[in-house]
């Protein structure tokens, strides 16, 4: 696929996606979400892919879906369908996807754009971001994964409050919640976002889509459940090369030599 809303750049180990409709703040238009789908559907079909980042071209990350779009909505139009058909794809395509995704957050991610962030696996963002549940704001409630993801993040009553005040969650507090990992000047943002997926993509692949599997199951499973879930993924682990070289490598004192596999 051509794209045209967004940039797909891989490079060794690395693919980043950007979302690129700078003058909009990078809002979602439905060529948009197809777009994004499709990338990380890409990403995780190249083999040599082995960490995902996710950004925003100019000054925002993504103010979510686009307005002018929904003014232009004929009558009978179906927000509903759109989400399923739009977003939702997006948000199950990141988090099936079994190889880590960094969302570099370089300034406000607002409304679905907050979703999307959140479908990332880390967050590591510029001092400028903040995060706005700008739904309430025209009306709506939170979507694109928001109410899955953030109560079981910040809390229920956190969470309720950012969706009904659509207050900005900065940057700073945003770390102290825990929605974001890392808090970095916009200057070296993609510096610091470099330092996490150079070790990322040389590291044990498999091992880190399995995990991010098993605790997103975990959600739906009781102890005992989860616990025989991870015994059968680490069979799987167990049979794969880089469990050998791992344990190999720790024997003989030296640098593991990974290969995702
Ligand atoms: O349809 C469905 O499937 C349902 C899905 C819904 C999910 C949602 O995402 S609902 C929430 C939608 N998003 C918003 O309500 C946020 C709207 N934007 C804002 O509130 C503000 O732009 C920000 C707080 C994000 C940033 O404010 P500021 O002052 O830094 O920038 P600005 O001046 O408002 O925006 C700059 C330009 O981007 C401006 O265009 P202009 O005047 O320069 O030509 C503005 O209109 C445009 N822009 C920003 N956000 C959107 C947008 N255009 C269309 N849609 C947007 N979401």
């Amino acid at each position: 696929m051509n794209y045209e809303t967004i940039l797909y750049e891989a490079g060794p180990g690395v693919a980043t996606i950007t979302l690129n409709r700078p003058d909009k703040l990078n809002a979602f238009n439905d060529q948009m979400i197809r777009e994004a789908t499709d990338a990380f559907k890409q990403a995780g079909r190249d083999n040599s892919v082995r960490v995902i980042v996710l950004t925003g071209s100019g000054r925002a990350f993504s103010s979510g879906q686009d307005l002018a779009d929904v003014q232009s909505r004929g009558e009978g139009f179906s927000i509903g369908e759109h989400l399923r058909q739009g977003y939702h794809r997006l948000i199950k395509q990141m988090v099936s996807l079994e190889k880590p995704i960094i969302a570099a957050v370089n300034g406000v991610a607002a409304g679905a754009g907050v979703g999307v962030a959140l479908a990332a696996d880390l967050r590591i963002v510029s001092e400028k971001a903040t995060f706005i549940l700008a739904f309430s704001r025209v009306g709506l409630v939170p979507d694109s994964g928001t109410n899955w993801f953030l109560p079981r993040i910040i809390g229920y009553s956190r969470a309720y409050e950012l969706a009904i005040t659509a207050d900005r969650l900065t940057a700073q507090k945003a770390l102290e919640w825990g929605v974001v990992n890392v808090v970095t000047t916009p200057e070296t943002l993609m510096e610091t976002v470099a330092a996490w997926t150079g070790p990322l993509a040389t590291g044990p692949t498999l091992a880190y889509g399995l995990a991010k599997r098993a605790m997103h199951k975990s959600w739906n499973l009781s102890l005992d459940e989860a616990l025989d879930y991870e015994a059968h993924l680490q069979e799987i682990c167990s049979r794969s090369h880089d469990f050998e070289e791992g344990v190999n490598a720790f024997l003989e004192k030296r640098e593991a030599q990974f290969r995702g596999e």
